[in-house]
C-alpha cells in the first residue's frame, strides 16, 4: 500500500473548526470511513498475521485475547498508518507539530469464553499524568497531553461486541464517582456511550476522556488498532525497539521518523535548537510551515 498524493494532500488539510470545537466539547470524535475497504482488509490481514505470531509465541491470554503494545514496527502498513491522511490532519490539528507516538497497541478480542468477573474499567489515560501536574484546585481541568486514535477493523456496529465505552464531555472533570463495591456488577456511569462503529471508521479521543473497555459478548472477534500521539518532551510508554538497519525504517518518511521518536539532540524534543530558538527543521513543523499551515492564533501551531 503506497501513500497516494491524495492522501498526502489530505494529511495536510486543516480540520474543520466545527470538528475542533466538537473535540473540545465532547473529548472525542467519531470519523467515518477513514479506511477504504481495500486498506481495511490489508490491515486486517496484517493483524491476523501478527495475531498468529503472538499466539504461537505464547503471548495470548487464555481466552485468545492479544493486547500488543508497540505494534507499529510489525508491518509496513502499520508504519504508514502514522501519517494516514484522513486522520493525521486531526493529530497535528489538535495537538500541534511537536508530537510523536509514545504508545500504540493492537487489540484482538475474541468472544468472551464465559461471563467476566465484575470489574470497574473506567479511567483516564496517562497514569501519573493525572496526579503529578495536578493543582490543588479540583475544578481546574488537567492538561490534555495526549490523544489517541482507535481504528475500527472489525464490525462494531452493534453493542455488546466489546467496543470502548466513553462519557462524552467528561474529559474536563478530574474525577468520576466510583461505586463503593467494585467486586460486584455496577451499572455504567450516567451518560455512558458505547462507541459503535463500522469497519473502516475510527474514533479520536482526548486522553482525559473517561473511558472503559467492555466485554465482547458477541460471536464476532473485535479487532482494533490504537495509535497514541503525545508531545516529544514526554517519554515513551511502550518499549518499541526499532531496527535502524531494517527496510521498515528505511521506508519511513522524515515526518514518520519524527513520529517514531527521532530527534537531532536532546533539547530538540523540546522543539528547539541548543540556541533556544525553535528548530525550523523539525520535520512536521517544516512540512506545516512550507504549506503555510502554522497559525499564531492556535498555541500548538505557533
Ligand atoms: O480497549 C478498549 O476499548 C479501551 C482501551 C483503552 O483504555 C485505551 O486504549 O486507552
Ligand atoms: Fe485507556
Amino acid at each position: 500500500m503506497t501513500l497516494t498524493p491524495h492522501d498526502t494532500e489530505l494529511a495536510y488539510t486543516p480540520i474543520p473548526v466545527e470538528h475542533r470545537q466538537e473535540f473540545f466539547d465532547q473529548g472525542f470524535l467519531l470519523l467515518r470511513n477513514v479506511l477504504t475497504d481495500d486498506h481495511r482488509r490489508a490491515l486486517e490481514a496484517a493483524m491476523d498475521r501478527v495475531y498468529a505470531e503472538e499466539i504461537a509465541a505464547g503471548r495470548g491470554s487464555r481466552d485468545g485475547t492479544v493486547h500488543l503494545l508497540g505494534f507499529l514496527t510489525r508491518d509496513e502498513l502499520f508504519g504508514e498508518l502514522l501519517t494516514h491522511g484522513p486522520v493525521f490532519r486531526y493529530m497535528w490539528g489538535l495537538a500541534g507539530w511537536n508530537i510523536y507516538t509514545h504508545h500504540n497497541h493492537l487489540d484482538v478480542t475474541p468472544p468472551a469464553l464465559e461471563p467476566e468477573k465484575p470489574y470497574w474499567g473506567w479511567h483516564q489515560d496517562g497514569y501519573r499524568q493525572n496526579s503529578d501536574p495536578e493543582t490543588m484546585d479540583p475544578n481546574l481541568p488537567r492538561p490534555m497531553f495526549s490523544l489517541k486514535v482507535g481504528y475500527v477493523i472489525s464490525d462494531l456496529s452493534e453493542t455488546g461486541r466489546g467496543a470502548t465505552k466513553v462519557i462524552p464531555g467528561g474529559h474536563l472533570e478530574n474525577s468520576l464517582a466510583r461505586p463503593d463495591d467494585t467486586s460486584v456488577h455496577n451499572p455504567d456511569p450516567e451518560g455512558t456511550l458505547e462507541i459503535t462503529a463500522n469497519p473502516g471508521d475510527c474514533f479520536i479521543f482526548d486522553r482525559r476522556l473517561w473511558h472503559s473497555r467492555s466485554t465482547n459478548m458477541s460471536t464476532v472477534t473485535r479487532k482494533m488498532l490504537f495509535v497514541g500521539y503525545t508531545y516529544r518532551w514526554i517519554r515513551n510508554l511502550d518499549d518499541m525497539p526499532i531496527d535502524k538497519t531494517s527496510d521498515w525504517w528505511a521506508n519511513r518518511s522524515p515526518v514518520q521518523r519524527q513520529l517514531l521518536g527521532e530527534s537531532t539532540h536532546t533539547a530538540n524534543h523540546w522543539g528547539v535548537n541548543w540556541d533556544g530558538f525553535v528548530d525550523e527543521d523539525i520535520p512536521l513543523r517544516k512540512e506545516l510551515r512550507e504549506r503555510g499551515l502554522l497559525d499564531r492564533s492556535v498555541p500548538w501551531l505557533r
